[in-house]
């Protein structure tokens, strides 16, 4: 079947066959940069023993795909190659943490992986060097939860450090078990965890940086200063994909303490990279341009039989750009500038009114394959009494495209993937509903209406954006690429990753619209869009 049908993805990076899940290891080294991932090569499930696969690019855009980096050899491994990171070091050169499944039980280890050539940029062979693994899990950790090296960085002592994401044997709480090493050998574990929570449930695929309090520059892992602040990630798993939570805090490596300023909880409490589908994602950060990126796993919501016949399932998110508002709060988000190499055919709108329950179609543009930037303008609020509690509200309703519930304006927003009779269309909107003594802003993608096909999951993500609508325009940019709609909000300030099958909204026959289906007319002050090219994702080309 043609790609098209299969919905397959044009500039979103995934193998050309068979299963993909975390991104691993992410680093630029000696002009290329390098995404590992969790892979089987033999079909599109997720297996016994998994691999990693390793492709390298110059623009993060296009890959070159190279043998696979990572697989069983060793006892310590026999059973999989599970996720880790790569830290490197100040000669300049890279080594790996993972998590080897070992034999005959598949105990969670860590392992030490290094390049058999510094001289290959390409970084084509790994070994492992004698004296692994590195770490085993201590006697109050669980065999089976004890994984997801981090990057290391070093202490203002010039020790290394290391977070392992791990579940207390009895409590059964999640935690980051922080190890300290001089030679990246002996590793010795810390008498408390550096974070660890009330929720009762394992915490995957940590992530810990700094973020700088005076830009957007990202900073190296191991800078620690009065003008950074630490951000900590904890991945939690679900029946399908999970959710990226983070917290914000200060850390310093002399006490090794971290005091966030918000708690990880595992509700909607938490503070989250994305709001859909996007799971254990890791953040590097890009010598060559001085950013710190992020990547995301993000998972098929169709069903298993689906995933045999398209023959792949899984896919990375865009590469993300990564840093933290003026206010420190709160974690920005922006696809990285090279994605606007891809784009070509472009349109405009001027300003335009968008009376109740209108629509306006973007014409000369693909439209399954796009990168779509709207602004609306807010229309003046006046002072409501209190008609709505959000607190008391189910996020469920809160979230959905509907327009009651204290909604005030909207839904508005665009129409992606939208097939000619508008049976099948995903809608990515907003709503300002009357909240407390003021307002908010809900930001959703709604999947609902996304597919005529059976056996699809549709979720409606949605989330609260963080801006005050009294004062502030509405931004959306959203990255359609035939199954998967990424939605960046008031420039990066929410983001949400939606995957959808559309039976009929697909090729040349997908539409995209703005709209606005709300009781009251809206603004949109300016709109942008471009056809986006192919990105050449499985090159073999060295
Ligand atoms: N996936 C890996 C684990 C990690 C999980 C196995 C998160 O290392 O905890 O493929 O998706």
């Amino acid at each position: 079947l043609p790609n098209e049908v299969l919905n397959r993805t044009s500039f979103h990076f995934q193998p050309q066959r068979n299963w993909l899940n975390d991104p691993n290891a992410p680093m630029y080294y000696k002009g290329f940069y390098h995404l590992f991932y969790q892979y089987n090569p033999l079909a599109p499930e997720f297996s016994r023993k998994i691999i990693w696969g390793h492709s390298v690019s110059q623009d993060m855009v296009n890959w070159i795909q190279l043998q696979p980096a990572l697989f069983p050899s060793q006892s310590f491994d026999r059973n999989s190659c599970w996720s880790g990171s790569a830290t490197i070091l100040p000669d300049g050169k890279p080594v790996i943490l993972y998590t080897g499944l070992d034999e005959p039980d598949r105990h969670q280890v860590t392992v030490l992986a290094e390049p058999k050539d510094v001289s290959d940029p390409l970084l084509r062979e790994w070994v492992k060097p004698k004296h692994n693994p590195v770490m085993l899990p201590p006697d109050d950790v669980p065999y089976y939860c004890f994984r997801d090296p981090t990057t290391a960085w070093q202490g203002q002592d010039g020790r290394w450090r290391v977070l392992i994401g791990a579940k207390h044997k009895d409590t059964e709480r999640g935690m980051a078990i922080l190890y300290h090493s001089d030679d990246f050998i002996q590793w010795t574990s810390h008498p408390f965890p550096l974070l660890s929570s009330q929720v009762k449930e394992m915490w995957e695929c940590l992530d810990f940086f700094p973020v700088s309090l005076t830009g957007k520059e990202g900073v190296e892992t191991s800078v620690n200063n009065a003008s950074v602040k630490h951000v900590l990630k904890v991945s939690f798993e679900e029946k399908i994909g999970g959710k990226d939570c983070y917290v914000i805090g200060t850390y310093s490596s002399e006490t090794e303490q971290f005091s966030a300023d918000s708690e990880i909880t595992n509700t909607s409490a938490d503070l989250r990279y994305d709001y859909g589908m996007f799971y254990a994602s890791k953040a590097f950060f890009d010598s060559a341009k001085n950013r710190r990126i992020n990547w995301g796993w993000v998972v098929e919501t169709d069903s298993k039989e689906d995933h045999f016949q398209k023959g792949w399932a899984g896919l990375m998110s865009l590469p993300r750009e990564m840093w933290v508002d003026r206010s420190g709060k709160r974690l920005m988000q922006w696809p990285i500038e090279e994605i606007n190499h891809l784009r070509t055919r472009h349109v405009t709108s001027d300003r335009r009114h968008f009376e109740s329950g209108s629509r306006f179609e973007i014409l000369g543009i693909t439209a399954a394959q796009a990168d779509v930037e709207v602004t609306f303008d807010l229309p003046v609020l006046e002072d409501n009494p209190q008609t709505l509690n959000s607190d008391k509200v189910e996020d469920k309703l809160l979230f959905n495209r509907d327009n009651s519930d204290g909604c005030l304006y909207g839904p508005f927003g665009l129409l992606a993937l939208v097939s000619q009779d508008l049976s099948e269309q995903t809608a990515i909107f907003f709503k300002i509903i009357r909240c407390g003594n003021g307002y908010a802003v809900i930001m959703g993608s709604d999947e609902q209406k996304s597919s005529l096909r059976d056996n699809v999951h549709k979720f409606t993500h949605g989330t609260f954006l963080d801006i005050d609508p009294r004062h502030e325009m509405i931004s959306l940019r959203c990255l359609v690429d035939h199954s998967i709609i990424e939605s960046y909000g008031a420039g990066g300030r929410n983001v949400i990753t939606s995957r959808v099958y559309p039976k009929l909204a697909i090729g040349e026959a997908a539409k995209l619209y703005v709209f606005n289906d709300g009781t009251k007319g809206v603004t949109m002050s300016s709109m942008e869009a471009w056809s986006m090219r192919n990105a050449q994702i499985n090159s073999n080309a060295i």
